[in-house]
């Protein structure tokens, strides 16, 4: 098996956030469309995860817990009325993805490790198959909880392997404060370690796994020598993620632990 690509879309590019419920279906159309062409031309060996947006998130702050049986079962019920519109928009380009159940996938045991039951996965990426997880749920031996996808990307670096974890967002990448503030810089390169330095706190939009920040912070825990390459890029701007896929050049952050 060469190299597993992990592709994290996230919710502000299939979703607009400002928006509850609401797909931008034009973005998803021309995701799914540049997947298909990757999968045609570069590889076949795709996991896809993809994030809230205004599906999971909203759903979250509406119930204001995720305890109840009712806040449980009404978050996975809007992430996967969002997942099954990306799925179906995958199948129509023709890419053979299959929507796996998170909440059926990863479970937290009582010290906190994340325990997942990856056969599946690796059974669909033997067949070609392009298994697509989401954003959810999970139970835990301590409580429920909100598994964010890029947690998801992070940990499964550790069991498909050797692996590019590649984010598509709507920024261009990791800006060492709010990318709408002038003064931000954009960092071609992000050591984790300097992860303290990067200022997020500006970010408004509504966001219960915390942003890319977040998405840093999972690196410092799931860190392994067989990652190839860690990409944050723009997931809106057209070719960025077909481009990714095939491991061309793209305008995007890349994380290093050192
Ligand atoms: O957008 C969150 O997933 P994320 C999923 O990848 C829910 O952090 C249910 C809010």
């Amino acid at each position: 098996m060469g190299i597993v690509n992990i592709l994290k879309i996230g919710g502000s590019v299939i979703t607009n956030k400002d928006v509850e419920y609401s797909i931008r279906f034009d973005e998803m159309y021309r995701v799914a469309y540049e997947i298909s062409k990757a999968y045609q031309l570069c590889t076949k060996q795709i996991i896809l995860i993809h994030g809230g947006g205004s599906f999971g998130h909203a759903t979250v702050v509406e119930h204001g817990n995720i305890e109840s049986g009712q806040a449980i079962t009404q978050i996975v019920w809007f992430m996967k009325e969002l997942n099954t519109v990306f799925t179906d928009a995958l199948n129509a380009y023709g890419v053979p993805a299959l929507s796996l159940d998170t909440h059926a996938v990863f479970y937290r045991s009582r010290g906190g490790e994340l325990e997942c039951f990856s056969k599946p996965i690796e059974m669909a990426l033997k067949k070609g198959v392009v298994p697509i997880l989401f954003g959810d749920i999970i139970f835990g031996d301590n409580d429920t909880e909100i598994l964010s996808g890029d947690e998801i990307a992070w940990k499964l670096s550790t069991i498909f392997k050797p692996s590019r974890i590649l984010f598509a967002t709507d920024v261009d990448g990791v800006y060492d404060k709010d990318p709408r503030d002038p003064r931000a810089h954009f960092l071609e390169l992000v050591r984790i370690r300097d992860i303290e330095a990067i200022d997020t706190s500006l970010r408004k939009r509504i966001d219960v796994t915390g942003g890319i920040r977040a998405k840093l912070l999972y690196g410092l825990k799931y860190w392994n020598s067989d990652i190839r390459e860690v990409l944050i890029f723009n997931g809106l701007k057209k070719d960025n993620i077909v481009k990714a896929l095939c491991g061309k050049n793209v305008r995007g952050s890349r994380v290093v632990m050192l």
